[in-house]
Formats: C-alpha cells, structure tokens, sequence
C-alpha cells in the first residue's frame, strides 16, 4: 500500500493489485450476474453509468438529486468489505457499485461531500475490469493526480480530500471494456 499526501491535508492509500487477477475475475464476473443494475436520473441528468447501492437497513443515500434506499448485502458483499474495513482501519455502511459499460460511461468531476457522510469522510474505492482514468482535480490550484484504476486496485480517499479535491473518471474513445467500481462510504441516519 503506497501513501500520497495531497495538497491542503488530503490523504490516499494506494494498491494497485489488492486482489489477485483470478479472485477479481470471480467477483467481477459474480457481480455482474447478481447486481440489480439500474440506470437512474432522469432526462439530461440520466447517469452514464449503471449503478446500485447496497447498505445496512433503513439508510438512505442522496446524490445528484437521486436518493438511494438500502439493498441488503449479499453474502460476497459483506464478506468483501469485512476484508477492506480491516485493510483500511475503519467501518462502513453502505457501498455504491458503478458499471462503467464502456468508454461513453463516466462519472463527472465531483466530491463525496453529502453532509451524511460527516466532515472527513474516508472513502474506500476498489476496482474490477478494464482501467480507467481515475483524475484528482486541486479545486484552486492546477495540481492534479491520476490513477489507472485497473483490475483488482484499491483506492483510500481520506483526511480533507472532499474538501480541496474533486475526481471524475472521464469519457474515452479509446476501445475499452467494462469496468465496475466499488466504494464504500459510513453514512448517518
Ligand atoms: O468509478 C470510480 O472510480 C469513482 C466513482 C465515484 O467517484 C463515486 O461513485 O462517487
Ligand atoms: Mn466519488
């Protein structure tokens, strides 16, 4: 696990391969089979990508004018982030899955600031299937960090990095196949 400190009291840890290529196969190939993938927003605002969100029960999750009621975990869910709470050092309730299909699926710059997610959150990102450009925007400065985030890496967001940064995984028109991201987040009631 590598450290990189970000400007302004941000903080990451870094793993390239978390998982060893075979087990990320498996899971990537059982949750594409088991997820109840949904596309949500509406209109212009509909997501480029497929999403679900799993957590204990009764939380709810509001982003992008979406609000997301709780999937119970399944048995390798809850055994998965079991493992990266450990690895990480702190808990979470509730994980968001992305599929990105291909390269016009995409996440826009943003934070992970909703105020149910307390002051500094940390955020724990793992990522299966093809890389993607995952970028870290300085809001006032050019600073920038970017990660290909690819096949069984595993990404800790953590100290002010909601505060001063914002990230995005970008379009492409690169041929690229499908990939699914994980992160977790502790939300309040
Ligand atoms: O796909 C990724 O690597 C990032 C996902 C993300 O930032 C989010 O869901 O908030
Ligand atoms: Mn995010």
């Amino acid at each position: 696990m590598q450290t990189i400190p970000l400007l302004d009291g941000g903080l990451l840890h870094y793993d390239p391969a978390f998982l060893p290529a075979d087990e990320a196969a498996t899971l990537f190939a059982v949750l594409m089979a088991e997820t109840p993938w949904a596309q949500e927003g509406t209109g212009v605002r509909r997501f480029p990508r497929l999403t679900a969100w799993y957590a204990n029960p009764g939380l709810t999750y509001t982003y992008s004018g979406v609000t997301h009621h709780a999937t119970p975990w399944t048995p390798t869910l809850a055994a998965l982030k079991t493992r990266l709470e450990a690895v990480a050092g702190t808990t979470w309730n509730s994980m968001l899955l992305n599929w990105y299909r291909d390269g016009s699926d995409s996440i826009g710059f943003h934070t992970d600031a909703e105020p149910e997610l307390g002051v500094n959150p940390i955020i724990g990102s793992l990522s299966l299937g093809s890389p993607r450009r995952f970028i870290m925007k300085h809001m006032t400065s050019d600073a920038q960090h970017e990660f290909a985030l690819g096949h069984g890496s595993l990404l800790i967001m953590g100290g002010t990095s909601q505060h001063h940064w914002r990230h995005g995984v970008p379009k492409t028109k690169q041929a690229v196949g499908p990939r699914i991201n994980l992160t977790l987040r502790q939300i309040s009631a």
